[in-house]
């Protein structure tokens, strides 16, 4: 430990803390715009700038160790105004149209330079050209309000271990992008998202497809079904300054019905309708010499980083489709059917925690009723959009619940899925029981949860030892493989998901300001909203579903029957 004083106060902190972290431990607010705890920190923006006594230059808090018997000032005015100038010089080259911008009101540059009292640019710099680079269905750049700060870079270079952005060209010339001056659309990005979550400004963002969908939902002749993914209930209250983790799912089906949607669905029906599918593909691998370790395949990021990254284990992947596509695909065959609706006049939305979804719905084999499983993906930031577009005051929303009839049903278990660990403890729910032949009381599977980078359990069941992992975010995933390539390690079943956390952190949830994340594991506080709602409910195994039960009765006869496997299941490409 090294006591130290900053702006008089005395502070005593773990010797390896950084001048930031001291200082928040003694209640001291310094700003700063590049830093990103744990992904960023660079000092390469100067926003943090503090005095130190003795020191001749002004330091960048966020990388300057503490020392015994420093003395820092953070807030004197020779640091205001090198903070001033700092902020003055990245805003001489931004794109400072605010208002038009998608971070208005929600931006970190915005608010520091609110914050700081800008109220003129003294110089006026070269601008960047606003180059926009549209191509991809999921992500959307635009180099004219990049601030180089770098966090989108680390994020996917060390994060996600992928590395599509990076810093090009040198001095003024400089610019992050992917490299040989090429599109989104042309690299192998796994469009996650999680660079825009990084973002301080609005330089990166998805793909707008809010109009598509109010246009759906002017038309009198198109019949609209929204589905909504388990993590956005989490999530989604961030929109309209609820607490990180506070669960809204009955006012989110409310705003819902009120923007007009024919049908308010969840995607949980699907989640649990995955489990039957893909715990009865898991339990004919494993009787029947086929090929393990058996791998989940629905995250749509973890399917592009496989795809790129190890066509050696695309045999591995559960053919299953992902749970909204499975969705999308019953909706437009047995839901039409049942209701007497042409699907060529049904609009599938799906709102996700995702930004890699809008991707995956265009793949070209999602189709398999003749027409697209899903029409659109919106962000759960999106909704957040379209429900103040609409003027409703959610907050003061009374809960309303999904449509119940045909797909309305859904379990704990379903819930769970936007969780790391999810999807696996669901799968076991439903494989301990069909294996053993009877009904376990006790449906927790703790041993799986938590935001531990890679899970590992063993189990017996049917008689037999069962050995599962777990990863979330690309690099543990490929860290995990690695692992299983070179023999070191063997499973029968692993749950892959693109995003560390899972779902509940996924490209498409509501940004956190950098700020607060120095305090919350927000991954921790989602996770709760979803095992939460999970405890609460009556029936929390999926096999228990009984309208997936009728579903199976009156249409596709038992899981993984031919018509199942036309509907729901798919193929991937190296
Ligand atoms: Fe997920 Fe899903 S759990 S991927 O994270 O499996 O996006 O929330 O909707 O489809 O159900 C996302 C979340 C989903 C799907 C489900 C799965
Ligand atoms: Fe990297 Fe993911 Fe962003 Fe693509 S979407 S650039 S993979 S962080």
């Amino acid at each position: 430990k090294v006591t130290l004083t900053i702006d008089n106060i005395k502070v005593e902190v773990p010797k390896d803390y950084t001048i930031l972290e001291a200082a928040k431990l003694a209640g001291i607010d310094i700003p700063t715009l590049c830093f990103l705890k744990g992904i960023n920190e660079v000092g390469a923006c100067r926003v943090c700038l503090v005095e130190i006594e003795g020191a001749r230059t002004l330091q960048a808090s966020c990388v300057h160790p503490v020392s015994e018997g420093m003395v820092v000032k953070t807030n004197s005015k020779k640091v205001r105004d090198a903070r001033k100038s700092n902020v003055e010089l990245i805003l001489s080259n931004h794109n400072r149209e605010c208002l038009i911008c998608d971070r208005n009101k929600n931006c970190e540059l915005q608010s520091l330079s609110e914050e700081l009292g800008i109220r003129e640019i003294p110089f006026e710099g070269i601008k960047t050209e606003a180059i926009i680079d549209d191509q991809s269905f999921s992500i959307v750049r635009d180099q004219s309000k990049c601030i180089l700060c770098g966090r989108c870079v680390n994020v996917c270079r060390n994060i996600q271990k992928i590395g599509i952005l990076d810093f090009v060209n040198r001095g003024f010339d400089t610019q992050v992008a992917p490299a040989f001056g090429k599109s989104m659309a042309d690299v192998p990005c796994i469009y996650c998202g999680q660079c825009i979550v990084a973002c301080p400004v609005g330089a990166l963002k998805e793909k707008d497809d809010i109009e598509k969908v109010w246009d759906a939902i002017e038309n009198p002749d198109v019949h609209v079904v929204v589905q909504t993914a388990p993590a956005v209930r989490a999530g989604l209250g961030e929109c309209f300054e609820l607490p990180i983790g506070t669960r809204v799912t009955g006012k989110m089906v409310a705003a819902l019905k009120r923007m007009g949607f024919d049908r308010v669905y969840d995607t949980n029906f699907a989640a649990d309708l995955t489990i039957m599918e893909e715990g009865h593909e898991l339990i004919d691998r494993v009787q029947n010499g086929g090929k393990l370790p058996m791998i989940t395949s629905c995250s749509p990021g973890w399917i592009r980083y496989c795809e790129f990254n190890y066509p050696d284990f695309l045999e591995n992947l559960s053919t299953c489709k992902s749970p909204h596509q499975m969705m999308g695909a019953i909706i437009k065959s047995y839901y039409a059917q049942k209701k007497g609706i042409d699907p060529k006049n049904i609009f599938v939305v799906s709102i996700m925690p995702c930004t890699s979804k809008k991707t995956e719905c265009q793949r070209p084999e999602m189709n398999s009723t003749g027409y697209r499983d899903v029409d659109a993906v919106l962000t759960t930031r999106e909704l957040g959009k379209m429900i103040k577009q609409a003027r409703i005051k959610f907050l003061e929303l009374e809960d309303e619940q999904f449509d119940q009839d045909l797909l309305g049903e859904y379990t704990g278990a379903g819930v769970i899925f936007g969780a790391t660990g999810g999807v696996m403890e669901a799968a076991l729910r439903t494989v301990a029981e069909v294996l053993e032949g009877k009904v376990f009381e006790e449906v927790e599977y703790t041993a799986i949860r938590g935001v531990e980078d890679i899970k590992e359990a063993t189990l017996t069941l049917g008689g037999m030892e069962v050995k599962i992992a777990v990863a979330h975010g690309t690099a543990n995933a490929g860290k995990l493989l690695e692992m299983v390539k070179l023999g070191e390690k063997q499973y029968h079943f692993i749950e892959i998901m693109g995003c560390s956390g899972g779902c509940v952190t996924g490209g498409g949830q509501p940004h956190v300001s950098a700020k607060t994340l120095m305090n919350v594991d927000v991954r921790a506080e989602r996770a709760k909203a979803l095992y939460e709602e999970d405890r609460i409910l009556p029936i929390r195994k999926s096999h228990e579903n009984l309208q997936i039960k009728k579903l199976y009765e009156d249409f596709l006869e038992k899981p993984n029957s031919h018509k199942a496997h036309e509907l729901l299941h798919t193929h991937y490409k190296a």
